[in-house]
């Protein structure tokens, strides 16, 4: 059984992760509207992925005898400015999202939830994943800079990367 301190750390984590599968919804929706189709399907997946990450932990909260909430979501931005821009975003996001982990870890150890400690840890070693990926895809596209060509290359180099992870599932 959660205590009401877990269940409350655990729907907090579940609304962040309903909120980056929606942020990048909407990167893909605006990638895809740009014409950059390989981007775009990146981020569709990275969209499905948080929600994969949301569901996990709407199912452990219930099985564990808490309620889990379903929450409200704010919009996200429409446009990103540059893809620059968008990946730097996303980086920051997701450094964003380690620091909740983290703080929900910290929030398992002084509540002595071991069970929930040891399901935390999935996520630890998710974000360090994200992060790396994240970080990956920002050096590349920092090298690219503004050049057109460079970014239609990119594009296509993108989708390989999401065919590749999408196959390692
Ligand atoms: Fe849920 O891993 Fe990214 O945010």
């Amino acid at each position: 059984m959660l205590s009401k301190v877990i269940e409350k750390a655990l729907n907090d984590q579940i609304a962040v992760e309903a909120q980056s599968s929606q942020v990048y919804l909407a990167m893909a929706s605006w990638a895809e509207v740009l014409g950059f189709e390989g981007i775009a399907q990146f981020m569709y997946s990275h969209s499905d992925e948080e929600r994969i990450h949301m569901l996990k932990l709407i199912k452990y909260v219930n099985e564990r005898g808490g309620h889990a909430l379903v929450p409200t979501l704010q919009a996200p931005p429409a446009e990103f400015g540059s893809f620059k821009q968008m990946f730097e975003d996303l980086y920051k996001h997701e450094v964003k999202v380690s620091a909740h982990i983290n703080d929900l870890v910290h929030i398992c150890l002084q509540e002595k939830d071991y069970a929930t400690h040891n399901f935390s840890q999935w996520f630890v070693a998710e974000q360090i994943e994200e992060e790396a990926l994240a970080r990956n895809i920002l050096d590349k596209i920092n090298l690219i800079g503004e050049d057109k060509g460079g970014l239609y290359l990119f594009d296509n180099d993108i989708k390989q990367l999401t065919d590749l992870h999408a196959g390692e599932e």
